[in-house]
Parts: structure tokens; sequence; C-alpha cells
């Protein structure tokens, strides 16, 4: 009988974890995946009343009650679409397909603009917080129609992570929106975790805190400001003990980090859309030279090698380490944030950035304790040109400015690299002063290739003959 809430596609690890979620929640769920033993294995591992296996996709559709609901979890890419096209073959118009893979917002504004040509709405829905967030509870970030939105936000409600009772959950805007917001959020997350890992490599080195010591600070550090998921995590990590061998396990883990390509697509945005996310990208950037860890090794020791000083005031070390972090933390999120805006207007989509930071608070990995900061900035100001003009922003930032001046010009000194520590700075140093250098670039500009340049004590576009003024 075709009586099921809801399908889910594709029953790797997290169509399945996200299926079982639903069911949890009450809603009667069919499931399929294309290669037919997965669906009967997963059946048979996790038996559960409201779920139902379905060995085709006639089946599956025939299971579902109107306007059909399907949840698309395969593989990011063309897995997508054959999928999308197989269902073409069984659908009926006002039917519901919603991606929550982690696909390309340009991808799912693709498939949006397709689908509606064909009465079918589609949904791209961010998902974060992996295989256990899609157990017990993600942060939910979907795209698309408005309207129709009302016909899944109660199953989407429902299996979202709650903050407070208030679901991490939240209608973003039209089309690709939805995955774009989720790919920021991993930006985001590129940078918190470089940010941290700066953090660390000055506090080992230039403090010679041990990892015992290390797990004290970031736990007092968790009670504070920065309290999240991430600096949660990074205690436990330095708790654990090598299983292999003596010491711990984070001293035998090789220095060369991987990922998979959403901090690189929230990086080309930021250039598309000429937004200085220096975090993002340094952060970005960190893992490629990461990579490179044979060459790494050689350059270090052909120019001669590092001597770390350890400082005498461990408890200031820690102070302005502190203060760095939280403020670069508060830049990060700003860049972020901003980037959000101008894909607000470059794709015409209209966002509640309170609404945004909220749906982060929970299930994900940037959850922190600021993002309460975010929402109180966003709900007394909704048109904020840069989340550093917020009174606690500006605030905090002007007086922990000088503990991340500080801080990185005692790495640089021992050249240890900080590259986002002080992308932070630099983009602090950029953003506040009024009287840049751009008027040489632009002299520059008009000499070689009369581009003409604006005065400042005119208005108008003017050219001046360098050429032929030098050569009188
Ligand atoms: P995978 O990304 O590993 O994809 C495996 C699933 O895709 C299987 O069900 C597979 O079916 C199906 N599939 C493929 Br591959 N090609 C297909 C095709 N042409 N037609 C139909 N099905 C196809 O699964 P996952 O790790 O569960 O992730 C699912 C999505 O969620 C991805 O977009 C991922 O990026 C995203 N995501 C993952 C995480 C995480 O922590 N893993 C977190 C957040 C988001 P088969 O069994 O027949 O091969």
């Amino acid at each position: 009988m075709a009586q099921n809430n809801i399908a889910v596609i594709g029953l790797s690890v997290m169509g399945s974890n996200l299926a079982l979620n639903i069911a949890d929640n009450g809603y009667k769920v069919s499931v399929y995946n294309r290669t037919t033993s997965v669906m009967e294995e997963m059946v048979k591992k996790f038996p559960h009343e409201n779920i139902e296996g379905k060995a085709t996709l006639k089946e599956l559709v025939e299971s579902l009650a109107k306007p059909r609901k399907f949840i698309i979890m395969v593989k990011a890419g063309a897995a997508v679409d054959a999928v999308i096209e197989q269902l073409l073959e069984y659908v009926e118009e006002g039917d519901i397909i919603i991606d929550g893979g982690n696909s390309f917002f340009k991808d799912t504004q693709r498939r949006y603009d397709y689908l509606l040509e064909k009465n079918i709405h589609f949904f791209g829905v961010g998902i974060s917080g992996g295989e256990e967030g899609a157990r017990r509870g993600p942060a939910l970030m979907p795209g698309g129609n408005e309207e129709t939105y009302k016909e899944i936000q109660p199953i989407l409600e429902d299996i979202a992570a709650k903050v407070n009772d208030i679901p991490c959950c939240s209608y973003t805007s039209t089309g690709g929106a939805g995955h774009y917001v989720k790919m920021v959020h991993n930006g985001i997350e590129y940078g918190d975790m470089q940010l941290i890992s700066e953090a660390y490599t000055i506090l080992k080195h230039l403090g010679g805190f041990t990892n015992d010591e290390l797990v004290e600070i970031f736990d007092k550090w968790n009670k504070e400001d920065l309290e999240s998921y991430l600096i949660e995590i990074t205690s436990n990590i330095f708790k654990v003990k090598d299983d292999q061998g003596e010491g711990y396990l984070v001293d035998k883990i090789l220095d060369k980090s991987g990922q998979k390509g959403t901090g690189k697509w929230t990086t080309e945005q930021a250039v598309d859309l000429g937004i200085d996310i220096s975090i993002i990208s340094n952060s970005l950037n960190a893992r490629y030279m990461s990579a490179l860890k044979d060459e790494r090794v050689k350059a270090e020791k052909e120019f001669g090698g590092k001597s770390y000083k350890l400082v005498e005031d461990r408890n200031h070390l820690v102070k302005i380490v502190r203060d760095s972090l939280f403020t670069a933390k508060l830049v990060s999120y700003a860049q972020g944030f901003k980037l959000l805006q101008a894909a607000e207007k470059e794709y015409n989509w209209s966002f509640d950035y309170a609404q945004i930071a909220k749906i982060f608070r929970g299930g994900c990995i940037i959850q922190a304790k600021l993002l309460q900061n975010i929402i109180e900035a966003y709900t007394n100001n909704p048109q904020l040109d840069n989340l550093i003009f917020d009174p606690f922003f500006k605030e905090t930032i002007k007086e922990n400015q000088s503990s991340l001046r500080e801080t990185i010009i005692l790495a640089i000194n021992n050249a240890l690299p900080v590259p986002s520590l002080s992308g932070a700075l630099n983009y602090l140093d950029v953003y506040t002063t009024a009287n840049s250098g751009a008027n040489l670039i632009q002299a520059q500009r008009d000499y070689f290739g009369a581009h003409t340049f604006e005065r400042t004590d005119k208005d108008g576009s003017f050219h001046y003959d360098w050429v032929g003024n030098n050569d009188k």
C-alpha cells in the first residue's frame, strides 16, 4: 500500500543512519540501494518496525504516499544525476526529491532548474555531522522552493539536532542555497581546525606544554568563550595513548592532512565573488603544504633546521594564545558570513543570517558557543556590513588584538608557521586601514594601461600621460 512517508535512496553509512533516524522519529521509511544486497544487509542488520526495504525503484515509488518524498544519499556528482533520471520514470508532478549529499551548489541549482520544468520539486539539503550526526541528529541546511518546504519541514526538523529544543534546521533560500551554506560551513570548519592546530604548535614548541597539560588548557578553554565541539574533541585527542607503542597517539600521526574538496570550493567561490576569506584559504593552503612532507623535511634540513626558544612566562603564553585563537575565530566567521552576503547578492538568494547561525549551533562540526553571539549580532542588526562591526565582536577584537599581534610576532621570530592566525590579523589590519597603498597601484595601472584613476579631491575619472611627461 502507498502509505510510507519518505524514501531513502543510497544506503551507505549516511543513508542508512539517516533512514534509521527518520524511522526513530515515527515516520515510515522505504529504503533502496542500487546494489540490492546492500539494502538487504541494512534491513537485516538494523531491523526497525518503520523501515521497509525495496528491491526496485518501481516498488519504492509505489510504497510512498503522495506527494512522494525521496532523499538521495549517494556519492556526490554523476550518481545523483543518474538516480534523478531513473526516478523521473516513475515520479509525478508535485513529488519532492531531496539531495542530502555533499553536492556542489551549482549542480544543485542546475538540478533544481531542470526539475522545476517538470514540476518536480527539488531540494538540496546540506547535512553536517557525519555518520553520528545522521543517526542522532545532524545540522540541516535545506534549499529549494519555500512554499513546498512546508511539506518536508516536519520530517527535517524532527530528525535534526536540537539546541534548547530548537531544531538545527532552517530553510535557507532557493535552488543551491542549502548546499552553498553547507560549503561555507565546511570552509569555516577548515579555518577553525587550522587555527586550533596553530595554537597547539605554539603551546607545544614555544611553551613546552605536554599533552597532559594541553588537556587541562583545552578543557579550561572549553568552559569559556571558546567552548565548541572542536575544542572538546581536541582535548580528548591529547588524552589518547598510542595503542601500538609508547607515548601518545597524536605524536605518532603523520602531519599530512587530507581534504575532500569543500574548502577548495569555498575558496574558489571567494575568488569568484571577490571576497577575502584569508583564514579559510590559508587553511586550505596549509593542507596542501602539509601533503609535501618529504619536501618539507628536505627543506628544513637545507635551510638550517628549527630551534624553538621556550618562553619564560608560560601562563602569559596561554593567555595570549587563547585571546588570539578566539579573535581569529571571530574574524574567520566574519569572513565566512561576508561570503554568504556576497553570494546572496550574486545568486538572488535571501538569507536570514541569524537563522543560519542557529543551524550551526548543534549537530555539526563547527558548533560553538560563539554562534550565540552571531545570532544576537544579526538579530540586533540584520543589515550588518561585517560581523566585526557588531558591538560584541568589536569590543572583543579591540581587547584581544594586541595578544594576536604578540602571538604572531613570537611565532614569526621562531619561524613557526601561523598562516591562518596571521591571515586574521592581516585582514583586521587591512580592513581597519582607511588609507591604503592602492593609490600607487592605480598610478601603475594608469601608467602602463591607461586604466584611469579617481582622485581624492575631485569627482570623475582621470588619466595622466605618465610616459610623455617622463620623457620631457
Ligand atoms: P558514498 O558517498 O560512499 O556513496 C555510496 C552510495 O552511493 C552507495 O549507496 C552507492 O550504491 C551509491 N551510488 C554510487 Br557510488 N553510484 C551510484 C549510481 N550511479 N546510482 C545509484 N547509486 C549510486 O556514501 P556516504 O558516505 O554514505 O555519503 C553519502 C553522501 O553524503 C555523499 O554525498 C557524501 O559526500 C555525503 N556526506 C557524507 C558524510 C560522511 O561522514 N560520510 C558526511 C556528510 C555528507 P552501491 O552500494 O550500489 O554502490
